[in-house]
């Protein structure tokens, strides 16, 4: 660990399954004073750094494992100790590297992301990191989109560009480079490959050559890139919400994550859609009165969005997967993230492991919703088993639930019985779409939106 940067939130003591037989409570990783141990432990981060990163292509990525063993790019970052979102962004870091693109709505994640003059998001030894950008609160989506429709109009033109001059370049590079396989890390590594050779080519080339000197600009784009939408509930459900849904509706190959904290966190906890009932926010102080908006099965209704609702410290398996699918599937993708926060009053240390009883709780069911053309298909599959502990044992854990308990018992009482009925409703909703067939078309021929690529039209 980095012993100049730890908070001390205590998660990974908490998460760390590795018990003593021998001594209680002592695991792999126990808190002790800092003070005692940061002179050895500065030693062995500095032999940790000088340790080589591990080779992309030779890693399984969309595995726990693999994953973990490469470089985080978003990294210390100014978030509360022990914060539920930053972890959900260190594990797309870690997944997609530098080829990722981050639109970020204003919350949280925009400020400990983009706290100037520093910043959580890092670069590897060769200088190249994720690129990252705060939009406004209301229409961070779209900006999300413009970015992946810039990246689609440069590479079309530069794809146009490259045949156009095949004959200079020679006829197999342009061939390899046009046809390549970008699916696997290391066929995006083959293609960094040509590209860079493609561009000392170009650079000779471009002093003459205007359209050579547009291409030699352009050229990276013929790397395959990774476009997040980032932003908390607050954002995704309600006043970014339109914006969202457009982009839903776009057809283009984005993914969007939710970092759910079920409040507005960065400006206090004020309640939004996605507050639970029954949970005391600003705006709710005496407890919410509606249920929480079904976000997931909003975005699943299209058919062909691919969805999915995780929680890390239930199930990082199914957290991993959904990122992998997330970022395969073309066309729009969706991830809801539970994100404990401070804004719940829990115990943070217990954050990841309280997350798990949330599940078991049926508060967070797990699914995901998978889109494909086949017939006989049943898209939506439930990764988390069948409730077994009452709502109450999880919700008493949390002063959001318990102060009203103190305040109003029986209004308390009363939310309480109605929430569970929503989760109970909910879970008997989702077994049964569970059950349904469907299949979800592609896009029709030419760009989503009837667009024409700069490709086709320079053609013509
Ligand atoms: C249109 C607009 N209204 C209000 C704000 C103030 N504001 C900034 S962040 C934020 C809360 C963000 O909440 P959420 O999207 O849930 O993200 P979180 O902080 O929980 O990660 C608000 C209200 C703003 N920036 N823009
Ligand atoms: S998980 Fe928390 S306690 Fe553990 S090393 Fe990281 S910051 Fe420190
Ligand atoms: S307020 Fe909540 S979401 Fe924001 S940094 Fe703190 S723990 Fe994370």
């Amino acid at each position: 660990m980095a012993p100049d940067d730890c908070t001390g939130c205590k998660i990974c003591v908490d998460v760390c399954p590795a018990v003593s037989k021998t001594e209680v409570r002592h695991k792999s990783i126990n808190m002790e004073d800092r003070d005692d141990h940061l002179d050895r432990e500065r030693e062995n981060f500095e032999f940790f750094k000088s340790i080589p990163e591990m080779d992309r292509s030779r890693v399984k990525v969309d595995s726990i494992k693999g994953s973990q063993m490469l470089q985080p790019l978003f990294e210390f970052s100014g978030a509360c100790s022990g914060c539920g979102e930053t972890p959900y962004l260190k594990l797309l870091s870690q997944m997609f590297g530098d080829r990722v693109m981050v639109a970020n709505a204003t919350g949280c994640s925009s400020i400990y992301g983009g706290n100037l003059p520093t910043t959580p998001w890092s670069v590897g030894a060769d200088g190249r990191g994720p690129a990252w950008s705060n939009s406004l609160f209301e229409d961070n989506a779209e900006f999300g989109l413009g970015m992946r429709l810039a990246l689609d109009a440069q590479g079309s033109r530069a794809r146009y560009l490259l045949k156009k001059l095949s004959s200079f370049l020679g006829e197999d590079l342009v061939t390899e480079i046009l046809s390549a396989d970008q699916t696997t890390e290391a066929g995006i590594a083959a293609q960094r490959d040509r590209v860079a050779g493609l561009k000392e080519e170009l650079a000779y080339m471009a002093e003459e050559d205007a359209e050579a000197q547009d291409l030699l600009a352009m050229a990276d784009d013929l790397v395959r890139k990774s476009v997040w939408i980032v932003g908390g509930d607050g954002w995704a459900y309600d006043i970014g919400f339109g914006g969202l849904d457009h982009v839903l509706a776009s057809g283009q190959d984005v993914n969007i994550l939710v970092l759910d904290t079920e409040v507005y966190s960065n400006t206090g906890g004020q309640a939004s859609k996605a507050t639970p009932r029954g949970a005391v926010a600003k705006f709710a102080s005496g407890g919410k009165a509606t249920g929480k908006k079904d976000l997931g099965m909003i975005a699943a209704a299209y058919g062909n969005v691919y969805v999915a609702q995780i929680a890390m410290g239930a199930d990082n398996a199914q957290t991993v997967k959904a990122f992998a699918e997330a970022e395969a599937h073309h066309g729009p993708s969706l991830i809801i993230a539970y994100s404990h926060c401070i804004a719940h009053g829990i115990d943070m240390a217990t954050g990841m492991s309280h997350q798990k009883e949330a599940v078991d709780s049926g508060y967070w069911p797990l699914f995901r919703f998978q889109p494909n053309p086949e017939a006989e298909h049943h898209p939506l599959h439930l990764d988390s088993k069948k409730p077994t502990i009452p709502l109450k044992e999880f919700a008493s854990k949390e002063a959001r639930f318990a102060m009203l308990a103190r305040t109003n018992p029986d209004q308390a009482a009363q939310l309480m019985g109605m929430a569970q009925k929503d989760i109970d409703e909910r879970w008997r909703l989702y077994e049964q779409t569970a059950g349904i067939e469907r299949s979800a078309q592609e896009n029709g021929a030419g760009a989503a939106n009837g667009q024409v690529t700069v490709e086709a039209a320079e053609e013509a």
